[in-house]
């Protein structure tokens, strides 16, 4: 039953499980102009200590901010003295700012209601951090007091600033090493991207002569270390931004030394031969690496039924309803054999919304998509009121009605690995294109006649842009809350990877009928923080079989270039995993494997895999402006 097809719609509870709306994205441009703005505000040590013991409190906020960036944070808010009455938050509006209260006395209010007060110290109205979310609840001072604040868009330049200077003292620290001063930056950046810091308390022995197989090397970046050999006793003391282990990268045999954190305990970046060779491949010199571009495929335009108008068409009935309009299935008057499902949006809420340039860009990236997983659009049209996507017709339903209306509410691991295929075959096609997708769940996937399914809804889908043969990454809060990968939390900007990340989400939901970071928190935040918690805090019913688990949590590494799929193997490394052994990927592609359901569809007009809706639509405004002209 499609419901709830365009995002932002109240949908009604089935099978006591709820469709998911995506957040709608969230723009974010890195703007030098903006960092020249952003000014520090003294405070007293008092009040500092104030804020910090409250964002400490603060499960989620303790979980994305720490070190500099925390510091960075509170050095950047402001103070504001409030009076009693004031409104600080109105419920309904969109959020852009968080507040730590110090003194005063606060009303929660709801639907006109005070539901709570407080008088104590707290972060509120955090959620707005991330993107505009609608407030809640009002917030109202009962009394005078002082209140904290800290803007949006202020708080996501932090958080990139301080990433990209890690990221350049990372590249710092490793071009001191005298093997990796002549590989190109592009290549030392994607190094620096799999260095993992770690502590090394006082005495701790880091690496141990005679240790076999060593798979790490290791750069100081605080603190020393005293270097020792049996018969010798200490050699050599080494400080920060030396190096040791390096050897480990060129298959070295057995330790030569012993390594040992000198007091207070010592601060190294480290990188895992096993982690470098995944991302780079088997090379006989990790040293001697070039990075491997993307095979880039150019965008084939391919349109077809370009010859139908909108009056060749006539109503069959209803699919869907969402926030921008209905899905309709609609046949060709003379040509009977000629059926689509015409999507069709009221252009003044998607002018309302803003939201005209997502409309585009669905459009212009789903146009060229010609693939067999992937939902065609075969061309768009436009009136007054609506504008219009000519879809290939899936009438098997959607995969979300398809899983939750199981008993029990989970697919066995036949089928879900034939749904998982189907989705690596439009993510292999859509990442050889340099586009990536942003919004994998059930929801998402319609089944066509013959049981396969197809990626839908590309609204978040985004084309990355290849910058001196390297991938731009982009900053857009995307996706739906459950499936969204730490770095949208962390707004470390993202890539395909986010994809993969979803991959796993997604294996996870069909086998369990859960995604991994579920809770009941209609604002996410507990989920924002259970997914920067990570995968391996998340425990896997008994039936998941040990291969499916293996999976899940390769593909929802926290660091990107460390997920499967991201590697020097690309999506082949998911194919190839062992949760696929025996899976005939070949008489897969060609969609020559029967699929575990194959809808009964009795005509080419058969609707019985969709819910019934009422016809009688309301009749929208023209919109007079001319900006879906180029539509
Ligand atoms: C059926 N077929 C293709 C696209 C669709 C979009 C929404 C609802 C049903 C659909």
């Amino acid at each position: 039953m499609i419901k709830n097809l365009f995002r932002r719609t109240n949908s009604t509870k089935e099978y006591t499980e709820q469709r998911r709306p995506a957040v709608t994205p969230q723009h974010f441009d890195y703007d030098e102009d903006i960092i020249k703005t952003i000014t520090k505000h003294p405070k007293t040590k008092e009040d500092e200590m104030f804020i910090l013991s409250a964002i400490e409190n603060n499960d989620f906020l303790c979980s994305l901010l720490q070190n500099k960036k925390l510091q960075d944070v509170v050095d950047c808010m402001y103070p504001e003295t409030v009076s009693p009455s004031q409104t600080i938050i109105k419920e309904g509006d969109d959020g852009s700012h968080l507040y730590v209260s110090v003194t005063g006395t606060y009303e929660v209010i709801q639907s006109g209601k005070v539901v709570k007060t407080f008088s104590d110290v707290r972060v509120f109205g955090e959620l707005a951090l991330l993107y505009n979310a609608k407030r809640t609840a009002t917030i109202k001072a009962r009394t005078f007091g002082k209140i904290w604040i800290l803007d949006r868009v202020v708080f996501k330049h932090l958080m990139v600033i301080s990433d990209i200077e890690q990221r350049q003292e990372n590249v710092d620290f490793l071009k001191q090493v005298p093997k990796l001063n002549s590989v190109p930056l592009e290549v030392l950046e994607e190094v620096a991207s799999l260095l993992k810091l770690n502590f090394f308390s006082t005495g701790t022995k880091i690496v141990e002569e005679g240790e076999l197989n060593p798979d790490k090397f290791y750069i100081i970046k605080a603190g020393s270390v005293t270097v020792s050999k049996k018969n010798e006793g200490a050699i050599d003391k080494l400080y920060k931004g030396s190096f040791f282990g390096e050897l480990a990268l060129l298959k070295e045999k057995e330790r030569k030394a012993t390594v040992t954190a000198d007091p207070p305990g010592t601060e190294c970046l480290i990188l895992a031969r096993r982690e470098f060779i995944a991302h780079f491949g088997n090379i006989p010199d990790c040293f001697s690496i070039n990075i491997q571009t993307q095979p880039y495929k150019p965008m084939e335009e391919i349109i077809e039924h370009t010859d139908l108008n909108l009056a060749d068409f006539h109503f069959i009935s209803t699919l869907g309803i969402g926030g921008f309009g209905r899905v309709k299935l609609v046949q060709h008057f003379t040509k009977k054999e000629l059926v689509f499902a015409l999507k069709c949006m009221e252009k003044y809420v998607i002018a309302a919304e803003k939201h005209q340039e997502h409309v585009f860009n669905e459009k212009n990236i789903q146009i060229v998509c010609k693939n067999n997983f992937i939902v065609r659009l075969y061309r768009t049209y436009r009136d007054k009121k609506f504008l219009y996507f000519l879809l290939e017709p899936c009438l098997g339903g959607d995969l979300w009605t398809h899983l939750h209306k199981q008993k029990p509410r989970l697919f066995d691991e036949v089928q879900a690995k034939f749904y998982t295929a189907c989705v690596v075959e439009a993510f292999n096609y859509l990442h050889e294109r340099l586009i990536i997708y942003r919004d994998l769940k059930p929801e998402n996937l319609l089944i066509d006649a013959k049981g396969y399914v197809k990626l839908t809804d590309f609204g978040f889908a985004k084309k990355l842009k290849m910058i001196k043969k390297c991938i731009k990454k982009t900053y857009t809060f995307a996706g739906t809350p459950e499936y969204v990968p730490p770095e949208i939390i962390l707004n470390q900007g993202h890539d395909k990877a986010v994809d993969y990340w979803a991959l796993g989400v997604f294996i996870f939901e069909l086998l369990t009928g859960k995604t991994p970071f579920r809770t009941d928190d209609i604002t996410y935040m507990k989920t924002y923080k259970l997914i920067l918690k990570g995968i391996d805090d998340v425990e896997f019913p008994k039936h998941v079989s040990q291969e499916a688990e293996k999976l899940v949590k390769e593909l929802c590494k926290s660091t990107p270039p460390q997920r499967l799929g991201c590697g020097s193997g690309g999506i082949l490394d998911v194919k190839q995993h062992q949760w696929f052994e025996g899976f005939e990927w070949g008489r897969f592609e060609e969609c020559k494997m029967p699929a575990p359901f194959r809808p009964n569809l009795r005509t080419n007009t058969d609707v019985h895999y969709f819910e019934k809706f009422e016809e009688n639509e309301e009749v929208p405004p023209d919109v007079a402006l001319d900006w879906d002209k180029e539509f």
